[in-house]
């Protein structure tokens, strides 16, 4: 109701509709971007215009990006923004001539009043300039319905590059299932804050979510449940394929992670067989954590989870296989250690790069395993020791992260143990100090989880992500020393208007000026 009314003073506020539009829609300032930029310098005066004749010049290692960009401008702007795999006047991104500091994820953008020009190293760069390009179009340029105009862009240069490689976001899909479309409703509102990476929690207590040829009974059976008996779910391989195909257009590596060895009751629901026992528990609805624990002492564990991790590896087009490891309270500490280090072969063995939950540091952890530390204190021994051996670590400080975690103690969604999130406890923290011993060189990067007990749609998605992720993702991206929460709330602030065009359900937090007519 309240986005729907503000939408409407926000189209009259911006003249949408008045013939003589040019005078009320200025362009949008280039000092708006979030994650902020390294370095912006912007040219007073000058403006580049989008018309209908702009086209978008790309290299062959450019093009599909160049097609990625015509695909939003086209429906906003009715314009033919035709793709030219040649040099021209217009829109150019180019694989050549951006600095050494943009490296493998940086860009160059300049601005003039005839060009639009993003140089980058890689291709991944050129989609981040994009996205900061997209922010620095009129906020009805994310409509899906042609719109009036002028497409005015500010004029100046922009030169950006990430403080950390590791930028994500996770969703819970067990608790909940979310099917295709909305994954990649949620893939499109990410990028835009520059997430590279997106970790889908596949399995837990209360849902299977991905097909395994070798043991179907997991998706069939255990993917049936969720949490409250709301109804389950799962990927079909062409389902999941077709996800982390699309994540890869985006720049983004889908992360899988199988948790084990707790959150684990769907699986020793859908096979009798995988029980100490032999015997299959019911299934389980409801939200307790640390009851199951698959049977360490059993081969046969193995070979279950040899099939898994294989059949999953192959599906996968990134390094990393997430194996949870956490709250494994069911199992005994040796046993934990045993399970963990032969599962870290396992995963290795399919070519893959092992993350866990900072648990996993209770084995002995290969030295290319990455550690996600997700607990809420600022101390703790043995993660600062792993990183101390040149362990790399993910930063998901519940207290801070946890997008599930209510802002406040009447929001509708969400859990509170944690603590309550309001947008200016995600912003500040330094995921480069946060932990006693675990120095920025250490850190891989910040993900935001958003784990799933309470949410059951798209809306509830956002509701909880926005503004809090793009707050965490300016930690993840901007230099430390840009951090400022008064000018980032500002900026943060000229997002609202595009997120209510773009149909985006979030938190109007009262700690941000969000326009008003
Ligand atoms: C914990 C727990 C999850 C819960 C989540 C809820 C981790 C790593 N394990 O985080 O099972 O869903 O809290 O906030």
């Amino acid at each position: 109701m309240f986005l729907r009314a503000s939408l409407a003073l926000l189209l009259s506020l911006t003249g949408l509709g008045v013939p003589t539009h040019t005078r009320l829609q200025a362009p949008v300032s280039l000092g708006s971007v979030v994650p902020v930029p390294v370095s912006t310098t912007p040219t007073p005066g000058v403006t580049f215009e989008i018309t209908a004749n702009t086209a978008i010049f790309v290299e062959p290692g450019s093009a599909q990006i160049g097609c990625y960009l015509a695909g939003i401008l086209r429906p906003s702007t009715g314009f033919p923004a035709v793709v030219y795999l040649a040099t021209g006047v217009g829109i150019s991104l180019l694989l050549s001539g951006a600095p050494a500091s943009a490296g493998a994820e940086g860009y160059q953008l300049d601005i003039t009043a005839t060009s639009i020009t993003i140089r980058a190293n890689q291709a991944a760069g050129l989609f981040h300039g994009v996205q900061t390009l997209r922010q620095l179009l009129p906020v009805t340029a994310e409509s899906t319905t042609v719109q009036p105009g002028p497409w005015l862009v500010p004029g100046g240069q922009i030169v950006d590059y990430p403080r950390f490689s590791y930028r994500g976001a996770m969703l819970d899909v067990a608790r909940h299932f979310f099917p295709v479309p909305a994954i990649k409703r949620y893939v499109d509102q990410i990028v835009l804050y520059k997430v590279n990476h997106l970790h889908l929690h596949l399995s837990d207590d209360q849902g299977w979510r991905i097909a395994i040829d070798s043991w179907p009974r997991l998706a069939s059976y255990g993917g049936a449940t969720a949490v409250g008996g709301d109804p389950g779910g799962y990927y079909t391989k062409a389902d999941y394929t077709e996800i982390v195909n699309y994540a890869v257009i985006r720049h983004l590596t889908i992360v899988p992670e199988i948790d084990m060895p707790g959150h684990t009751n769907a699986a020793l629901a859908s096979y009798a067989k995988l029980n100490c026992n032999g015997v299959a528990p019911a299934r389980y609805t409801g939200m307790k954590v640390g009851f199951s624990s698959l049977c360490v002492g059993l081969e046969l564990t193995y070979t279950f989870i040899d099939n898994v991790i294989g059949e999953l590896a192959a599906l996968t087009r990134g390094p990393y296989l997430h194996i949870g490891g956490d709250e494994a309270s069911s199992t005994s500490a040796a046993d934990y250690a045993t399970f963990v280090n032969r599962v870290q072969g396992i995963v290795a063995a399919h070519g893959k790069t092992v993350i866990g939950f900072h648990d996993v540091l209770n084995a002995t952890e290969l030295p290319s395993t990455v550690a996600q530390f997700w607990w809420t204190t600022t101390a703790n021994a043995t993660v600062a020791q792993a990183a101390g051996r040149g362990t790399k670590i993910i930063m998901s400080p519940a207290n801070k992260t946890y997008l599930d975690m209510k802002y406040r103690n009447s929001t509708r969604l969400g859990l509170k143990w944690a603590g309550l999130i309001e947008v200016q406890t995600a912003y500040e923290w330094n995921p480069g100090a946060h932990v006693a011993g675990v120095g920025e060189s250490s850190v891989l990067g910040v993900e935001a989880p958003l784990w799933s007990e309470t949410i059951r749609t798209s809306n509830d998605i956002e509701y909880l992500a926005f503004p809090r992720l793009p707050a965490l993702m300016e930690l993840a991206w901007s230099p430390a020393s840009s951090h400022n929460w008064e000018a980032f709330r500002q900026r943060l602030a000229a997002q609202g208007p595009r997120w209510q065009v773009m149909g985006v359900d979030f938190y109007p937090s009262p700690q941000i000026g969000w326009p008003t007519p």
